[in-house]
């Protein structure tokens, strides 16, 4: 499964984030380089309709699906040039398959801002040229090597213009460029929104990680009345750019009401039944024969198998069948 990496610099609250996503605590204090290396954690990506889906199929117990997250030591200009962690870290982004790029946006005294100032758009600007850097130098010392195959030669100087016009190469098979990895941009701040604006293609959120790391020790209704607030001010919330994360990556989900537990379970957008089947259990696969496909709003209104089919809601397919996004799907093997 594929792996977010958290990267920003140092005290722009990726360490923060990491907690709210996977509910690890780590080592937070106001030095540039607290976060060592990587820590690693899962966040489970919490889902409305799966809750609703278990109330009425009366389970006993939800599992959602859980990503790696990765929270990677701050980067710092000249990183490519082994600056601070610099080449270590880069490595560790080299090894996810997301970017979700923190930018500070609080200002808070006591806790210094490696820019000297709060400028989100010009952070993007330079951790996008040190990302920009570090893969023009690595596909330069290919190009020095001899004998390379002359198709990914081919493909290392298609990059390598893209990458000097500052645009996303495309991806090359065995040879991960930073720049060409999927980004997601977050600016960090309680400030109202509207305050940052960012030049970028795709939406980027505000989301203020410290009160809602602080809402963590309040009650239920405190919580739900501060973040009704957050939400009339439009400030986003940490789910929300998971699972904007979660479909950038190409994923879809689909559930399984079986037995006591309600089940969600990620994959690629196109794949088909029998993959599915894997990602549920091996002996499912092999012995795969047919799967039925319920829609969640049809079982929501009839929260019975049985009584959908005699109403003609419950597909039957063959193992090609592609797998839609929120299926609920009910397998039959041989064992
Ligand atoms: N005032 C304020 N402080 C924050 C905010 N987010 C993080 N911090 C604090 O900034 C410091 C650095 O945060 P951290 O998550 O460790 O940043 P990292 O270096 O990017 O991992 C910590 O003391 C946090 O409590 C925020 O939105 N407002
Ligand atoms: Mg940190």
């Amino acid at each position: 499964m594929e792996k977010i990496g958290l990267v920003g610099f140092p005290n722009a609250g990726k360490s923060t984030f990491f907690y709210l996503l996977t509910g690890a605590e780590v080592q937070r204090d106001l030095y540039p380089f607290t976060t060592i290396g990587k820590n690693e954690g899962k966040a489970e990506l919490r889902d409305e309709l799966l809750i609703r889906l278990s109330q009425a199929k009366k389970s006993k117990e939800i599992r959602n699906f859980k990503i790696t997250v990765y929270d990677i030591a701050g980067i710092v200009e000249g990183a490519h040039k082994g600056e601070g962690l610099g080449n270590e870290f880069l490595g560790f982004i080299r090894e996810a398959d997301l970017l979700i790029i923190v930018l500070r946006g609080f200002t808070d005294e006591k806790v210094p801002s490696y820019l000297k100032e709060i400028n989100p758009q010009k952070e993007k600007e330079i951790i996008i040229s040190e990302l920009i850097i570090s893969d023009l130098e690595r596909i330069e010392r290919k190009l020095k090597e001899k004998n390379i195959p002359a198709e990914l030669k081919e493909k290392l100087i298609l990059a390598k213009e893209k990458l000097e016009k500052e645009e996303e190469p495309d991806e090359i098979p065995d040879f991960p460029l930073l720049m060409a990895k999927r980004k997601v941009y977050v600016i960090n701040s309680d400030d109202k929104k509207g305050n940052y604006k960012l030049d970028v293609k795709n939406p980027y959120f505000i989301c203020p990680f410290k009160i809602l790391e602080e809402m963590r020790e309040l009650d239920e209704d405190e919580r739900e009345e501060i973040k009704e607030e957050l939400k009339k001010e439009k400030f986003n919330f940490p789910e929300e750019i998971l699972e904007y994360s979660f479909n950038l990556l190409g994923f879809i989900r689909f559930y399984t009401l079986k037995g006591e537990i309600a089940s969600s379970f990620p994959l690629k957008k196109g794949k088909t039944a029998y993959d599915a089947a894997g990602k549920v259990h091996t002996d499912i696969q092999r012995g795969f024969i047919k799967v039925e496909v319920a829609k969640p709003f049809d079982f929501l209104e009839v929260p019975s198998w049985k009584e959908l089919k005699e109403k003609g809601k419950i597909e039957t397919h063959g193992p090609d069948y592609v797998v839609k996004d929120r299926d609920i799907l009910e397998f039959k093997f041989s064992k």
